[in-house]
């Protein structure tokens, strides 16, 4: 057995579970990873990310030099057309019309990249003012980097053009509590499942997604009787578990969950102490319902009206029951009302407010939920504290030692807007600074992306690997993974978790912090200014000057949440924190009922495009793939695959493995299918993880009109056999790259 130099405990970088690891170190490498069986997030379980997916970290393509484009060091503007010349390597698995094939990446030190981006970024500030600048922050990096890359924005070039994955992601459910209750994040923590007496899981593949949270809804079932009902449109693993599984149609969540609604209401099931003491337009909304009968929804949802009055009963008689969602119920161009139809039902029963209630969106990313809480949202300061107010701008002025009145007060752009304004002229986007993300995987309608990211004059990349979006930058600055950094991540339940190096960078790579530090000074010192502080000697520094605003983290110190995290609010610092949210009052006071009506996807299957496809995930994999599949989890699901049900596969005459053709209106991806009862009639999954076969070439880019969410789950496509030549080779990429 091989004996550890040391153990490092540390908190998961994929999930937002937010699991504890042992990180195994010998030699400066990790060679095994375990978990604390007193941990109070995952009592020692790990899902096969956690255990095995570490090794990205040392995985040959990743990139630990700053890279620079040859024309910016030759100052030939002539190479700087993104669309022909060379291809020079550190490209991905992504179609070749997808990539920009241009430029010729140089080597070079810290000082060189930095002064570039510096001299860049300063130039067209300068030049086109805060509204040509915008920045996309990263939920896989600490608060620490978040809080302090908001602020090199915010401070520095006075914009609120910040935003992250959340936009993709939750923002259906965000904007939908916000409203609802004047808060965001899950009420309740995910371990209370087992204090639950019934509990809806729906849009979220709980198994391979938030797999640890799975255990515990399997052990509130099996060991403490729990009732579970799932609600979706696959017949995802928890179904086995389940009392009751309501197969509805992708994109009819609110016909569903508005007739729940209608039965309580009809049955007289509805807490009425509730209602009149913690909620308030309730009649309004009872005027709305009279045409949700299950009847009514039965054909929208294709789930049979008896299904929905039973799932409404045994949620509506439980003492204790939770609603726990994911993404099927927010990407969806209507995805802002389907949260809201979640949140009438707790309001009508009063589950909510107590221990083993409540509206838990799950959230995604390791750090979803702190890049949340660290502003890095464009109507958002930390805390949740609008832009567009003086009073919250004029606390932040003080912090960051600017003149009153000198941070913008105007909302910023969003995700998708930020890219969609990429353009030359008024109010257009012209440099854009990404930390850890990858659009040109994670965005809808990717060849629309495309033209997006060509528009940019400037792009940074601050990343471990050179992503598919990195390969339209012009400089990249290298950063360090979750194991070469001090810091903090904020997981689903609110609990604010230590991240902790296990060793030193690898290369010349630098601490995401460190990297926005220097580079804030460059700018500042261009610019003439001195006026934000970025001299910090550690993390812990940074969110302290955070919580000294952000109330939330007031009483949070790397002391106090050293072993078992706390859970924020935490407002001062005996405080014990704040597992239950709501208990005596919801943040905007009374909650509010929404009135709801149906409005179905934006594009129905029709005799052109007969089959609906839905996108999402699958265990082993993490999003547009820079990680997992730089990793032994590569081995475990190599390529990407199609689900199709055995019907469709029959009339189709596709058969298991066979190479097929998927088509949208604005693409189409070859790749092999797999003939499964998981999926439903006419509906087809393709997990997004697979540049060579990219979900996103096909999806669509409406977006839900308040959340400005992609409609990820709902587009309609053509299927039909395809050649074996065609389908793309995965490994193509190993010997087309440098790294
Ligand atoms: N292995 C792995 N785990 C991850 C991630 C990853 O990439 N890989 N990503 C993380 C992130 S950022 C996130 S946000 C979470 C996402 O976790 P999930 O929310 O579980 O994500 P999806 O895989 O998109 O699955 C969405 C579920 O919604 C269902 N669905 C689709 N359409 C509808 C609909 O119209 N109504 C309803 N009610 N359901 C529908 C789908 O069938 C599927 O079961 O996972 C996190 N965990
Ligand atoms: N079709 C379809 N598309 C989707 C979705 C879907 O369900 N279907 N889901 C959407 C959702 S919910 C999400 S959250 C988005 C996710 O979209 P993205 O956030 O764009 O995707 P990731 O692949 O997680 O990108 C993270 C990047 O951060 C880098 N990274 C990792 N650790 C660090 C670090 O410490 N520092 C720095 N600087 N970089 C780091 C990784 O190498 C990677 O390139 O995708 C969205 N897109
Ligand atoms: S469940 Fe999430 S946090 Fe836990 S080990 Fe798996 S990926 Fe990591
Ligand atoms: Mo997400």
């Amino acid at each position: 057995m091989i004996k550890p130099d040391r153990i490092v405990t540390t908190t998961c970088p994929y999930c937002g579970v937010g699991c504890n690891l042992q990180l195994h170190v010998k030699d400066e490498h990790i060679f095994k990873v375990t978990s604390p069986f007193d941990s109070p997030v995952n009592h020692g379980n790990l899902c096969v990310k956690g255990r095995f997916g570490y090794d990205y970290v040392y995985h040959p393509k990743r990139v630990t030099t700053p890279l620079v484009r040859r024309y910016l060091l030759e100052g030939n503007q002539e190479l700087g057309n993104r669309h022909d010349a060379p291809n020079l390597g550190y490209q991905s698995r992504m179609p070749d019309h997808l990539i920009p094939t241009s430029w010729d990446w140089v080597e070079t030190d810290w000082d060189t990249a930095l002064n570039i981006t510096a001299d860049k970024l300063t130039e067209i500030y300068k030049r086109d003012g805060s509204d040509a600048m915008a920045v996309y922050a990263c939920a896989k990096a600490t608060n620490e980097d978040n809080y302090l890359l908001q602020k090199m924005y915010r401070a520095i070039f006075r914009t609120n053009n910040v935003d992250h994955c959340t936009r993709l992601c939750h923002a259906g459910s965000v904007v939908a509590l916000q409203q609802a209750t004047g808060s965001s994040a899950m009420s309740n923590t995910a371990s209370q499942v087992i204090q639950n007496d019934v509990f809806i899981v729906t849009g979220s593949n709980t198994s391979e997604n938030h797999p640890i949270i799975a255990l515990q809804m399997k052990e509130a079932v099996r060991q403490h009787g729990a009732k579970m009902i799932v609600i979706d449109p696959r017949r995802i693993e928890l179904v086995d578990f389940a009392e009751m599984w309501l197969p509805l149609k992708p994109g009819t969540n609110v016909p569903l969950f508005t007739a729940m609604a209608y039965v309580i209401v009809e049955e007289n099931l509805v807490n009425h102490d509730f209602i009149d003491d913690r909620t308030e337009g309730y009649t309004e909304f009872l005027a709305t319902l009279e045409e949700f009968t299950p009847e009514y929804a039965e054909g929208i949802t294709g789930v049979p009206a008896e299904d929905i009055r039973k799932a409404a009963r045994l949620y509506a008689n439980a003492n204790k029951a939770a609603i726990y969602w994911g993404m099927g119920i927010s990407q969806l161009s209507h995805g802002t009302a389907s949260a809201l139809a979640l949140i009438n039902l707790a309001f009508l029963t009063g589950h909510i407010g107590r221990e083993g209630t409540g509206l838990n969106p799950l959230r995604g990313q390791n750090n979803v939920q702190g890049a949340s809480d660290m502003g890095c949202m464009p109507f958002h300061y930390p805390g949740y504290m609008r832009v567009d107010n003086d009073e919250n701008a004029a606390k932040w002025e003080k912090t960051w030692n600017i003149e009153s009145g000198g941070l913008s007060r105007k909302l910023g752009l969003t995700t998708t807007e930020i890219l969609s304004n990429a353009h030359a002229g008024a109010g257009g986007i012209r440099a854009l600074y990404i930390m850890g993300e990858n659009p040109m995987m994670s965005e809808p309608n990717l060849n629309e992306t495309r033209k997006h990211m060509e528009q940019l004059e400037f792009l940074v990349s601050q990343d471990i690997f050179m992503n598919e979006s990195a390969a339209f930058a012009d400089v990249f600055l290298p950063a360090t993974p979750f194991a070469e950094k001090d810091g903090t991540f904020s997981n689903t339940d609110r609990r604010v978790q230590r991240v902790r190096a296990a060793h030193a960078p690898r290369g010349q790579a630098r601490v995401d912090w460190q990297i926005i530090c220097d580079l804030a000074q460059r700018i500042e010192s261009k610019l003439g200014v001195v006026s934000a502080y970025w001299k910090y000697s550690n993390s812990e520094e940074i969110l302290r000057e955070m919580g000294s605003v952000n109330s939330d983290y007031a009483g949070i110190t790397y002391d106090r949440i050293d072993k078992l995290g706390l859970i924020y609010p935490v407002p001062s610092m005996d405080h014990p924190g704040t597992p239950t949210l709501f208990t005596e009052s919801f943040p905007r006071g009374r909650g509010k009922f929404h009135p709801l009506e149906y409005i179905p996807v934006m594009e129905e299957a029709d005799d052109e495009y007969p089959f609906i496809l839905t996108t999402g995930r699958v265990l082993e994999h993490w999003h547009g793939g820079s990680m997992t599949r730089n990793s032994v989890l590569n081995e475990a699901y190599p390529e990407a695959r199609v689900e199709m049900h055995p019907a469709d596969a029959e009339i189709h005459g596709i058969r298991n493995d066979d190479p097929v053709t998927v088509r949208s209106r604005r693409g189409e991806v070859v790749l092999r299918t797999t003939v499964t009862e998981k999926t439903s009639v006419g509906v087809v999954f393709i997990p997004f993880h697979f540049a060579e076969a990219a979900a996103n070439i096909l999806t669509n880019d409406a977006l839900d009109p308040q959340a400005k969410i992609p409609e990820f789950k709902a587009c309609a496509v053509q299927v039909f056999p395809a050649r074996k030549k065609d389908l793309p080779n995965p490994d193509a990429i190993v010997n087309r790259g440098r790294y």
